[in-house]
């Protein structure tokens, strides 16, 4: 089966390190090892990049920059659209190569593959909408307004988790706003990145406008790749997505040299299940936050704060949900606990639990059987005693705290007593009470959910964190002006006017 998959985008041993959207190139630097979760077998051994390549690359991605600046955007619109038409026509290989490479479900991955096509819709549609406004001024005859410019080519740097959706929802807006893009894709997921590129060079065929090097991408090392193109002024912004920590250098390299950042960081979400709520609604949508992608995602549910008067049901009735969880069968339909992503997230993961059983924290284990081969854990849930302090770490995997709270007030003071600040949620049908949770003071968080599942939001609002979760955001509302820079515009349109601001030019 990964072979076949692999044969679906002639990825084999030569399978090229980099591109610039028609054209590809063969990695000179040492190999990576692409290995496939499932069963932990060897896909290939892929060339990586060199700095030298990866700085053509850059290159490239300037030259395409200057030309598609001006391509007006309803043409950059149109140039989206195929790229969308041949994604879709590809959509299910593309999302059987996810689940090959990193392990995720197969209907999940095609769910992803979904959000793209969406992703870039939505942003083809943006060129009626971005540009600026003008202003009243204080003079007679001037007119202030503001024009919103391209930036320049915008480097994306991705996470396993999500292959293709974190470098959609950075590409499509930066294309849209006139901005080439050059995509470092996570160690892990390498071939979902080359395979995609291939499609994108099929679609392009069609638009001999769209410069090369307009959507590049490239494979290689931290020291050889990443850390050089992070460091390059050709980049005025680095949107990136991954862990606190990889987000804390790279807003330090970047800001070095007065360049913007966006950063989508780890979470460590909470959800309030609060007396009002749909009971069975909220049981099976705090499952399904905790467990999507077998708990590998930055918004997924880590702490569940139970109302007392419920803990104990609320509890039991996780409890039975966790072990009635099917495993394996990636491809099938329905929810799967699925493998995580390599032996390193695997043995994080229980290193975690055997503290968390050292620190006398009750667990409850799920007892279903793992397949023998992968990095399959047991789903954990951690019961903690009310008045215990909120876990400060996120761990990526099926492990989710539960907690009970007496009041509204305890629960949003626990809620909001973690570092990070990504994606909350609160199940209830009070609307005093939900309105106190998203009100000032209320959860801290990016992004609240309320009855529905913690995740990233449809495109058409804007998604990012705060504290430690991150800076700026990607996809809808205004998260364009970040891909942008603005200019100020003051005209005097009247010969010899004078000045009302202190200064007569007379
Ligand atoms: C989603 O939850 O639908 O890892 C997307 C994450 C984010 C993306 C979330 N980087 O959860």
């Amino acid at each position: 089966m990964p072979k076949q998959t692999l044969n679906l985008f002639k990825l084999h041993e030569a399978a090229p390190a980099g591109g610039t959207g028609r054209m590809f190139i063969k990695g000179n630097a040492e190999d990576t090892i692409c290995n496939s979760p499932l069963a932990d077998s060897h896909l290939l051994s892929l060339a990586q990049a060199s700095t030298e390549q990866a700085d053509i690359i850059a290159h490239a991605a300037q030259e395409a920059f200057l030309i598609w600046r001006n391509v007006p955007a309803p043409k950059r619109a149109q140039v989206i659209k195929t790229i969308a038409k041949h994604i879709q026509k590809n959509s299910d290989s593309l999302a059987r190569l996810m689940t090959v490479e990193m392990g995720k479900p197969f209907w999940e991955a095609k769910a992803e593959v979904a959000g793209v096509i969406n992703t870039a819709n939505y942003a083809a549609s943006l060129f009626h909408t971005i540009g600026g406004g003008q202003f009243p001024s204080g003079r007679e005859n001037v007119e202030l307004s503001e024009k919103w410019h391209p930036l320049g080519p915008v480097l994306v740097v991705t996470a396993f988790n999500f292959p293709y959706a974190l470098w959609a929802w950075n590409a499509f807006i930066a294309l849209i706003c006139g901005n080439s893009v050059v995509w470092k894709p996570a160690p892990q997921t390498p071939l979902c990145a080359i395979a995609i590129q291939q499609v994108i060079a099929e679609a392009l065929k069609e638009h001999p406008e769209a410069p090369e090097g307009l959507l590049s991408y490239i494979i290689g090392s931290n020291d050889d790749v990443a850390i050089p193109l992070v460091n390059n002024p050709i980049f005025p912004l680095v949107s990136a997505t991954g862990s606190t920590p990889m987000g804390l250098a790279v807003n330090k390299a970047v800001s070095a040299r007065l360049g913007r950042t966006i950063l989508e960081l780890g979470g460590n979400g909470a959800a309030l299940f609060t007396p009002s709520a749909n009971k069975e609604q909220a049981l099976r949508l705090a499952f399904f936050s905790a467990t999507l992608n077998s708990g590998q995602r930055c918004t997924a549910l880590r702490r569940l704060l139970v109302h007392e008067s419920l803990f104990t049901e609320i509890t039991n009735r996780l409890n039975n949900a966790f072990n009635s969880w099917p495993v394996g069968d990636v491809y099938q339909e329905g929810h799967r606990l699925s493998t995580l992503v390599d032996e390193a997230a695997a043995q994080r993961f229980n290193t975690k639990i055997e503290s968390l059983r050292k620190d006398n924290v009750e667990l409850f284990t799920s007892n279903v059987e793992l397949p023998n081969e992968g990095h399959y854990v047991h789903p954990c849930l951690a019961l903690l005693d009310k008045d215990a302090p909120q876990p400060q770490e996120e761990t990526f995997g099926p492990l989710l705290y539960i907690q009970p709270y007496s009041s509204l007030d305890e629960a949003i003071e626990k809620h909001n007593a973690v570092p990070q600040g990504l994606s909350a949620g609160i199940f209830s049908n009070d609307l005093n009470e939900v309105h106190r949770f998203t009100s000032v003071g209320g959860g801290e968080s990016g992004v609240t959910m309320i009855n529905d599942n913690t995740g990233g939001p449809e495109v058409m609002v804007a998604f990012g964190g705060i504290k430690n979760s991150g800076i700026g955001s990607e996809k809808g509302s205004d998260s364009w002006k970040q891909y942008m820079r603005r200019q100020s515009i003051m005209t005097n349109y009247q010969n010899n006017q004078p000045s009302d601001m202190g200064i007569n030019f007379k």
